[in-house]
């Protein structure tokens, strides 16, 4: 069975459908307490995962397509962080090749240093040297992806880009969003297939079965407290 090309209403009802996004009242890395939350570890189907990794890849391959028409590198090199990044690295490679014939080389890290063996923090694609693509679940602040980026300038690579299944929109170190910030201090592009606005047009919408006034007017309070 083919996969359905992603879109942001479809990717967020079976979301709320799985509970994979939930409103209520959340704790966030941050210390934000947030009327929602998206907990990318129970996207934990094959439709799920399929859906997800279809987006992050048809979003890869049309940068790739940019890249190729302004002759930029073609090489392609995606990198998931440890823990959930990982399926969806790999789920994201597998899709380059079946949706797009992209043959991406992927990678990802571990926790716990290994000591024996081949040893090392890093599994897969060696990004030394390389323009590495970055996937993640969600950025809030933007403190999760600084922690990756360090791991990939400590191996050698740069980053070439940056992809996350939800951008909150919030702000970040000041008064820009996590992504502006990102995109101001890498020169890089950064990618979200679901953002905030996504979310309230969704709880807006007469066509959404998860339509909820009472969410909606909590969404857009917490919007003015930390959206950008
Ligand atoms: P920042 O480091 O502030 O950007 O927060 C991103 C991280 O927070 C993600 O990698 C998650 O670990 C976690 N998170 C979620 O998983 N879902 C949310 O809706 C919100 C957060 C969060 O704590 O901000």
């Amino acid at each position: 069975m083919n996969t359905p090309s992603f879109t942001p209403h479809d990717f967020i009802q079976l979301a709320l459908d799985n509970k994979v996004l939930k409103f209520g009242e959340f704790v966030l890395k941050s210390g934000r307490i947030s009327p929602y939350f998206f907990n990318a570890g129970l996207l934990a189907t094959g439709e799920m995962l399929s859906l997800l990794a279809h987006g992050y890849a048809d979003a890869l391959a049309e940068q790739m397509q940019n890249d190729a028409n302004s002759d930029n590198n073609k090489e392609l090199v995606i990198f998931g962080a440890a823990y959930k990044g990982i399926p969806f690295v790999a789920a994201t490679a597998q899709a380059l090749w079946l949706h797009h014939g992209i043959n991406a080389e992927w990678g990802y890290n571990r926790k716990e240093v290994k000591t024996h063996g081949e040893g090392g923090n890093l599994v897969g694609a060696d990004v030394s040297g390389k323009a590495v693509w970055i996937l993640d679940d969600v950025i809030t602040a933007g403190t999760a992806m600084r922690e990756v980026i360090e791991i990939l300038e400590a191996a050698g690579a740069s980053v070439a880009g940056i992809i996350v299944a939800l951008d909150r929109k919030e702000k970040g170190q000041a008064e820009q969003s996590a992504i502006q910030e990102l995109v101001a201090n890498l020169q890089v592009p950064v990618h979200a297939l679901v953002n905030m606005d996504d979310l309230i047009v969704y709880l807006a919408d007469d066509h959404s079965e998860h339509k909820d006034a009472t969410q909606l007017a909590k969404m857009q309070h917490y919007r003015t407290q930390y959206g950008v």
